[in-house]
């Protein structure tokens, strides 16, 4: 047996293993952040098919709220690579946010975990929003211009057929819009 097990199995057996922490204050599966940096951008801004900004400069730690105005628009995380997919089972999706006018009553905010870049994009297919322009990141890594936006934004240019979507809202918080006035 492994040492390390052993260890386990025998504190366990002793009943030497402390109970689960009991702070309450941060529980990322089901609290939103509103007390941290945030980092707002309106998706469909101006009636246009573009995120604004599409362009983040976000630190590990802070939010990025994501914003919806008409008519229909959603947030998935992809990859590089494959624009207008999801990355993984775990990408993160907003779901789709319908808006008349104005801008949505809820947002979708998402957790900046480390450094490495977050692309995304919407998955409204009507009009091929993806492939149409509404492609973004969070921390590009502007020294390799290779995985830039607009290489990016070319890429998915090209993408046929349906965009993907996960099978329901995850990764993130959608909230009632703590800030309605928030880049607007
Ligand atoms: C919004 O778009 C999604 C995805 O295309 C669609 O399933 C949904 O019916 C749309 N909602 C409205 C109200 O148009
Ligand atoms: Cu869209």
């Amino acid at each position: 047996m492994h040492s390390s097990t052993l260890f386990i199995t025998l504190t366990t057996a002793l009943g030497l293993v402390s109970a689960a922490p009991t702070d309450k204050t941060y529980n990322p599966t089901k609290t939103s952040a509103a007390s941290r940096t945030t980092h707002t951008v309106i998706a469909g801004r101006g009636g246009r098919l573009i995120f604004d900004p599409d362009n983040v400069v976000a630190e590990v730690g802070s939010i990025v709220e994501f914003h919806f105005n008409p008519l229909n628009h959603s947030v998935v995380e992809s990859s590089f690579d494959t624009p207008c997919q999801p990355k993984d089972a775990d990408s993160f999706f907003s779901g789709f946010f319908p808006v008349r006018e104005g801008q949505s009553d809820e947002v979708f905010q998402i957790e900046v975990k480390d450094t490495r870049p977050i692309w995304f994009y919407c998955a409204q297919n009507n009009n091929a929003h993806c492939q149409s322009g509404m492609t973004g990141v969070i921390n590009q890594n502007f020294d390799r211009q290779e995985f830039s936006l607009r290489a990016h934004k070319e890429l998915a240019a090209e993408v046929e057929g349906p965009s993907g979507v996960q099978g329901g809202i995850q990764g993130g918080w959608r909230i009632p819009n703590p800030n309605p006035l928030g880049g607007f």
